[in-house]
């Protein structure tokens, strides 16, 4: 290369992200939140071959899996989520007998981020998904704005994104599913109809919950990772990740099935 011209080089981001932007508006899963239970339902969503997308507010995708546990960047994860790892490439080690492995918090992350993106993945980062899409009796995507433009409080309109299924992967907050409710008054497919709220550390309940409780809670929008627990009144459970891996492996089957009988209905 002779000469670098900087405006070739803007020319080329803003040419490249437009068309990936473009080409994302209408999807067939929109996921809200970079975390574990996101990156993998995007993950296998990708690999069965649907169009999805995920949101991520932060700058980089991970959530809380960086830090592992108070920072110590290593995480914990039980015999049953032990396939999960090796799929993605990565071996756990075990550290005790009765079933305890660990990972590196960052190659985890990392390796999970390259093998979405590869199977066809697109993230989305520094966007924050503020609202969803409702004809009132079903969400039908999500609306986007930029992060930045939320914490200095400009009063910028959103975007929108259509989406035959939104994840809420958005962790303890259960930022998405909050808005739907808040906003609609809907009812939600929990025993009072609204969000219970996570309960205390119990890892061993927690972990159990986190699947059972990852689910499709009102048309068209499921819950996966933290935020099925926050939604169901389930526990929170710290730095041992597998529950985490096994909600995002579940939502993305659930919602494979859901897509895969919406296409036969339209054939
Ligand atoms: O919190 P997070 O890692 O959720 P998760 O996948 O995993 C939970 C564990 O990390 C840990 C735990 C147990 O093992 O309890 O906490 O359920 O990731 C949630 C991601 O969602 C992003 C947020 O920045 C984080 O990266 N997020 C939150 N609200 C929004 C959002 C939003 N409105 N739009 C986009 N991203």
């Amino acid at each position: 290369m002779k000469t670098l011209d900087d405006i070739i080089v803007s020319r080329a981001i803003i040419e490249k992200f437009m068309e990936r932007f473009r080409d994302n508006l209408d999807i067939d899963v929109a996921i809200c939140g970079g975390g574990p239970a996101g990156m993998l339902a995007a993950y296998y969503l990708a690999e069965f071959g649907h169009k999805v997308a995920l949101f991520e507010r932060k700058l980089s995708v991970g959530g809380g899996m960086w830090g592992g546990g108070m920072m110590f960047n290593f995480i914990v994860v039980q015999e049953d989520a032990v396939p999960i790892l090796k799929e993605l490439g990565i071996t756990p080690e075990p550290y005790s007998e009765d079933g305890y492995f660990t990972a590196c918090s960052i190659r985890t992350m990392a390796t999970l981020t390259a093998k979405a993106t590869e199977a066809g993945a697109t993230i989305f980062n520094a966007m924050t998904v503020e609202d969803v899409v409702w004809d009132g009796k079903r969400v039908g995507g999500v609306v986007v704005n930029w992060s930045a433009a939320q914490v200095a409080g400009l009063h910028i309109d959103p975007l929108t994104i259509r989406a035959k299924y939104v994840v809420d992967a958005t962790g303890h907050d259960t930022d998405v599913l909050k808005t739907l409710v808040r906003k609609n008054g809907v009812k939600l497919s929990t025993p009072t109809g609204n969000i219970l709220g996570e309960q205390s550390m119990f890892a061993l309940s927690g972990e159990k919950d986190v699947v059972r409780n990852t689910m499709e809670v009102y048309p068209g929008i499921f819950v996966a990772g933290m935020a099925a627990n926050a939604t169901f009144g389930g526990h929170r459970m710290g730095p041992i990740f597998g529950g985490m891996l096994l909600s995002g492996k579940k939502v993305s089957e659930e919602i494979h099935n859901c897509l895969i009988k919406q296409k036969s209905l339209n054939r």
